[in-house]
């Protein structure tokens, strides 16, 4: 088995996994030498001619089978793999080869997924069904929000935040990224008293209130315990910094999700150190993917309009991804999928929203079949989080019933101060 082995442009692959990558060679090296490196490293070569190979082992080779420019397709039997693990996956698809001397860039598009490799995923326990079934909405946006600054407040001001939140219109307070269970912020007092907060805007609202709370902890038996110290609080929904916490603790979290019925709130903090170089690491749309066969419900996946990165096409290729029962390739960014039994999720839109914004948002994502997160676009507001709060849900409504937000912020003062505040502007 030396490295030429590793390509068959005749190939047809059939029930097996096939990766697009995008190669740039390194000086000296051929597209040939560079993506039979990748499909070796990536599955059972290595550097040497390994002639002592037992015969049977050939089988378990990838093989470059499409050459396209810089993108190439290779394809991976299913049997290379232990059933049901994305770490395992990952160390072989997206493992050594982005380090090879041969490829000066190398970047993982995404990867189409066979049933019979899909079938040991349960993904998520809710999806897009959170809606009806958690919120007892007849359809989105589900609206929340992170109090602003990040980190700082202490447990009773958050818990009072989301009350604020709550009352008025919002269904759930999120934590923010970087707030876990900090002196200032402890993570049992956060849950016991914005599980009391919670209650009492229930009662007063007769509405479903619940909280994305972050249980990133530095070992899986504490995330663990979180999980559980928030659903014997009554919560339906947990968050996770999915990037950060890795592969195994998203795999643990949603067995515990699946165990305790509870939806996963997916934050994507630090996804953008591998993601955002268009022509080395590893595409969002690919970890969009891999978040949905590992069950979880919700996932961030950027606005397009607002303050962080992420191309249009991409955002809306990767939207449709995460929500539809199967979809087409298209040319150089994503593959054909068909997701058999792992349900749909639902997209998170954040980052820079404000009510000014919202209807463009709209006309990019539908209302329908999405969260919305609002932070600084609240607590920015001049007469205060309860205002701010409002005129996000005023700005909804306008759009909803088709009505302009400068006219709708004729009868409504909170909208218009944000109006005034921060008009249409697409905030960096
Ligand atoms: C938004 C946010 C989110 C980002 C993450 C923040 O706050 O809380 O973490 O949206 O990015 O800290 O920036 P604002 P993405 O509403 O104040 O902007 O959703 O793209 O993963
Ligand atoms: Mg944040």
């Amino acid at each position: 088995m030396k490295y030429e082995d590793f390509i068959d442009l005749k190939h047809k692959p059939k029930d097996e996994i096939v990766a697009l990558f995008r190669i740039e060679p390194a000086k000296g090296f051929s597209m040939k030498d560079a993506s039979s490196r990748v499909a070796s490293e990536s599955s059972c070569g290595t550097w040497s001619n390994l002639i002592h190979a037992p015969k049977r082992i050939e089988k378990l080779k990838a093989k470059v089978f499409e050459i396209n420019g810089n993108f190439v397709k290779i394809s991976y039997p299913i049997e290379l793999f232990e059933e049901g693990s994305l770490p395992n996956l990952l160390s072989g698809i997206a493992g050594n080869i982005f380090g090879m001397k041969a490829v000066k860039n190398l970047r993982l598009m995404d990867v189409e997924f066979p049933k019979e490799y899909l079938k040991y995923f349960r993904g998520a326990t809710f999806g897009f069904k959170a809606i009806k079934e958690i919120f007892k909405k007849k359809e989105g946006p589900i609206v929340a929000s992170v109090p602003k600054p990040k980190v700082g407040y202490t447990s009773e001001e958050h818990a009072k935040i989301g009350y604020l939140l709550w009352r008025n219109g919002l269904d759930c307070i999120k934590d923010d990224e970087n707030l876990s269970s900090q002196k200032f912020n402890r993570f049992e007092k956060r849950v016991r008293l914005l599980a009391k907060y919670r209650e009492k805007a229930e009662r007063e609202t007769g509405e479903v209130k619940d909280a994305f709370i972050n249980v990133t902890a530095p070992t899986l038996k504490e995330m663990e315990r979180r999980i559980k110290l928030i659903h014997d609080y009554g919560f339906r929904y947990f968050m996770l910094d999915v990037v950060v916490s890795g592969f195994t603790a998203v795999q643990t979290a949603t067995e515990i999700a699946h165990d305790f019925k509870m939806a996963i709130h997916g934050h994507r903090a630090m996804h953008a150190a591998f993601t955002r170089n268009e022509k080395h690491g590893i595409s969002f749309l690919f970890l969009a993917k891999l978040m949905r066969i590992a069950g979880i419900d919700n996932l961030h996946i950027g606005t397009v309009i607002g303050k962080l990165e992420g191309k249009k096409e991409e955002v809306l290729a990767t939207k449709e991804l995460v929500t539809q029962e199967e979809v087409d390739e298209i040319k150089n960014l994503r593959l054909h999928q068909k997701w058999y039994h792992i349900k749909p999720i639902l997209p998170v839109a954040s980052g820079g929203l404000h009510p000014g914004i919202l209807p463009e948002l709209f006309d990019i994502y539908g209302t329908t079949n999405i969260i919305i997160q609002v932070g600084g676009g609240i607590y920015g507001h001049p007469l205060g989080i309860e205002a701010g709060a409002r005129a996000v849900m005023q700005a909804i409504e306008a759009y909803k019933n088709g009505i302009s937000l400068e006219e709708h912020a004729k009868k409504y003062k909170e909208l218009k101060v944000a109006l005034k505040v921060w008009g249409r502007r697409k905030p960096k």
